[in-house]
């Protein structure tokens, strides 16, 4: 951790002593890092690309307007490769509220779930990204596929023994 000193004018201070207090902030310097975070991933943002980013998308919509529940679905299925997971609720007789889960590649990421808010009903659209360090991949993933060093291992699951694999002959 390293300490910054900063000058500010008197009038900056207070703008943004009470923002940090209407953010409900203990400290200036949480407040400080998170305006900071904020504004340097916005940077990041607009360089977009293909930097691996978590999202959420997030919108109100009437279930009663033509085909749009369907076209949503449609979309996300088209999307399935991005799509983690998606929270449905039913908000009163006519709205719904959704909010899917992304992962993927920022300019992929951004352009669905702005084609998600685009989308005519779709009201109160919001994106949360949240840029990602690139992944390294190399570690094994014994329950995709049985391999050399996995078979005839038992693999303890919710407390269940779970054999996977092939019981090596004696
Ligand atoms: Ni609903």
């Amino acid at each position: 951790m390293r300490r910054v000193t900063l000058s500010l004018d008197d009038e900056l201070a207070d703008q943004f002593d009470h923002w940090a207090e209407r953010q409900q902030y203990a400290t200036r310097s949480e407040a400080f890092r998170d305006l900071l975070r904020g504004r340097l991933e916005t940077e990041t943002l607009e360089q977009g690309g293909q930097q691996d980013c978590a999202a959420t998308v997030s919108f109100v919509y009437d279930h009663h307007e033509r085909q749009l529940a369907s076209r949503l679905t449609s979309a996300q299925h088209a999307h399935h490769d991005i799509c983690l997971s998606t929270l449905h609720v039913h908000l009163d007789h006519d709205n719904c509220l959704e909010t899917t889960v992304l992962r993927g590649p920022m300019d992929t990421v951004l352009s669905f779930a702005q084609a998600l808010i685009a989308e005519r009903g779709v009201r109160h659209g919001k994106v949360m990204l949240v840029p990602l360090p690139q992944r390294s991949h190399s570690h094994a993933h014994p329950l995709a596929a049985p391999t050399q060093r996995t078979a005839g291992k038992a693999l303890v699951i919710r407390g269940k023994p779970k054999l996977i694999g092939k019981r090596p002959k004696p």
